[in-house]
C-alpha cells in the first residue's frame, strides 16, 4: 500500500470496512435467533473489495449488488437499519417484507439498482443503464460484481461483449474468491488470471489483490474515470478468498485447510489497521473511537429493525401485479377477463392436456389428439402435423400470451 489519498478518504475506507464486518457479524447473531428471513451470505474477508471499488464512485453513479456486496451499500449511503429489516422481511424495509437478503434497490436517490439472482444478468442491465445514463448526457459511469463462478454464464459474455461494442462506461468488478459453491476456480476455468477474458471483448482490464482496499479503491478510481472518458468498460479481477461457506447452511469442509489458514493471515481489515498505524493515521485511541461509533449506531440500527412490525398478511397480494390504476398511467391491454388471470382465481385449470398421458396406456401412438382448453371446451387438432392450428384454423384458448402493456496498490497489474 502506497500513501496517495487524502487522511479522509484513509480513515473512510477503514470505516467502511470495519461497518461492513461489523453489520455482517450483527446479523449472523439475528440469523441464529432465528429473525432472519431465509438465507444468509457473508463477504467476510472480502470487504476491501466491495468497499474499495464503490468508494471509487461519484452519487450520480450507479450501482447494482451482488450477495456479497454489502459493503458497498454501505458505502453509497444505505443505512444499516435497511439491510437489517430487509434481511429480516420487516414491514419498514425498503421492499416492505416482500423479499429478503439484499434483494432491493433504491433508483430514485442513491441510484442502486437491485440485484438479480440470475448470476450475470446484471451485466446487460448495467450496460444499459450506463448507455441510458450517455443518451441523457448525464456523464455517469455503472458498476456491478460477478464472481468466478458467475464469470462462467453465458450472459457475462454475451452482457460484457454487449457493452464493449456500445462502448458503455461501465466497471465490472470480478471477485475471483476462488470458490463457486464447493467447485475451485481451476476446476471451473481452464485459465489463471480471470481477467485475460477482456481480450476477447477487446477492452482494458486488471488484476488487483483485492484484499488491499487502497489498491482496490485506485485501481477502481482509475477504470471508473477512464471509463467516464469514454474509453468503454473495464474489466477489474480481484482476487481474494471467500472465508465462510456459500451462506450460513454451508460448513465449508471441501475447502483445504491451509488454503483457509493463509487467507486467514491476510485479512483486509487487520492488514489496512498495520498500514494505518505504521502511516501514523491511525492510534489506539482512534481504532477505539470507530469501533464505539459503529457500536452505537448498529445498537441503534438494530432494535429499530427489531422493533418494526411483520408485514400485515394481507400485504402479501399488494404491489404484486400492477393493475395500472395506482403505480402508473400506461394501461394494460389486458386479453383476458382480469378477474380470470389475478388472484384468487389465477389457478385455473391446466390449457393443455394430452389424452391418455401418464396412464400408462397407448392412446393412439403419433396420431393421438391433443387437446387444448378445459374438458367442456377442447379443440382437437392432429398431433403428428407438428403446429397447433386449432380445428378449422382457430387459435387455441390460452396459448397466446397475456399483454399487461407495454495503492502504491500490492500486486496491481495494468494490462
Ligand atoms: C445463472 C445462475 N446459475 C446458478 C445459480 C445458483 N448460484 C447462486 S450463487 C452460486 C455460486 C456463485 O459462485 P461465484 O460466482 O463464484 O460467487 P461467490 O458465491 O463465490 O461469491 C450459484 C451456482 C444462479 N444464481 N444463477
Ligand atoms: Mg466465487
Amino acid at each position: 500500500m502506497k500513501k496517495e489519498l487524502t487522511r479522509q478518504q484513509y480513515l473512510d475506507l477503514y470505516y467502511y470496512m470495519r461497518l461492513n464486518r461489523a453489520v455482517e457479524d450483527t446479523m449472523v447473531k439475528l440469523f441464529r435467533q432465528n429473525k432472519i428471513v431465509g438465507g444468509l451470505y457473508s463477504s467476510l474477508g472480502q470487504e476491501a473489495i466491495s468497499v474499495g471499488s464503490a468508494y471509487a464512485l461519484e452519487k450520480k453513479d450507479w450501482l447494482a449488488p451482488m450477495i456479497r456486496n454489502i459493503g458497498a451499500l454501505l458505502v453509497k449511503g444505505v443505512p444499516p437499519r435497511d439491510v437489517f429489516m430487509q434481511h429480516m422481511a420487516k414491514y419498514d424495509s425498503p421492499t416492505k417484507g416482500k423479499d429478503g437478503t439484499s434483494h432491493f434497490g433504491d433508483l430514485e436517490n442513491l441510484h442502486i439498482v437491485s440485484p438479480i439472482s440470475m448470476l450475470g444478468d446484471l451485466i446487460p442491465v448495467m450496460a444499459g443503464v450506463a448507455m441510458a445514463g450517455r443518451y441523457l448526457g448525464q456523464k455517469i459511469v455503472t458498476m456491478t460484481w460477478i464472481g468466478d463462478g458467475g464469470s462462467s454464464t453465458g450472459v457475462f459474455h454475451e452482457g460484457l461483449n454487449f457493452a464493449a461494442t456500445q462502448k458503455a462506461p461501465f466497471v465490472l468488478i470480478l471477485e475471483n474468491n476462488l470458490w463457486a459453491y464447493s467447485t475451485p476456480v481451476k476446476r471451473q476455468v481452464p485459465i489463471e488470471n480471470l481477467a485475460d477474458r477482456a481480450k476477447a471483448y477487446g477492452i482494458s482490464s486488471y488484476i488487483v489483490d483485492g484484499n488491499d482496499v487502497v489498491a482496490v479503491y485506485c485501481t477502481t478510481k482509475e477504470a471508473v474515470e477512464r471509463a467516464r472518458a469514454g474509453e468503454g468498460p473495464i474489466l477489474i479481477e480481484a482476487k481474494s478468498f471467500r472465508r465462510l461457506g456459500h451462506a450460513q447452511h454451508d460448513p465449508a469442509e471441501y475447502v483445504p485447510k491451509e488454503m483457509r489458514a493463509y487467507w486467514e493471515g491476510r485479512d483486509p481489515i487487520e492488514l489496512y489497521e498495520k498500514f494505518l498505524m505504521g502511516e501514523k493515521l491511525l492510534d489506539a485511541k482512534g481504532k477505539k473511537a470507530v469501533e464505539e461509533k459503529i457500536n452505537t449506531l448498529l445498537d441503534r440500527e438494530r432494535e429499530f429493525a427489531e422493533n418494526s412490525p411483520m408485514p400485515p398478511p394481507e400485504f402479501a397480494s399488494t404491489g404484486v401485479y400492477c393493475t395500472g390504476d395506482d403505480c402508473h398511467k400506461i394501461q394494460p391491454r389486458w386479453e383476458r377477463p382480469i378477474a380470470e388471470v389475478t388472484p384468487p382465481k389465477s389457478s385455473v385449470k391446466a390449457v393443455w392436456t394430452v389424452e391418455g398421458f401418464g396412464s400408462g396406456k397407448s392412446s393412439g401412438g403419433a396420431n393421438a389428439p391433443i387437446h387444448f382448453g378445459d374438458t367442456k371446451n377442447t379443440i382437437e387438432i392432429p398431433a403428428s402435423n407438428g403446429k397447433v392450428p386449432g380445428k378449422n384454423g382457430a387459435k387455441p384458448r390460452g396459448k397466446k400470451p397475456v399483454k399487461v402493456g407495454a495503492a502504491g496498490t500490492t500486486g496491481k497489474v495494468k494490462r
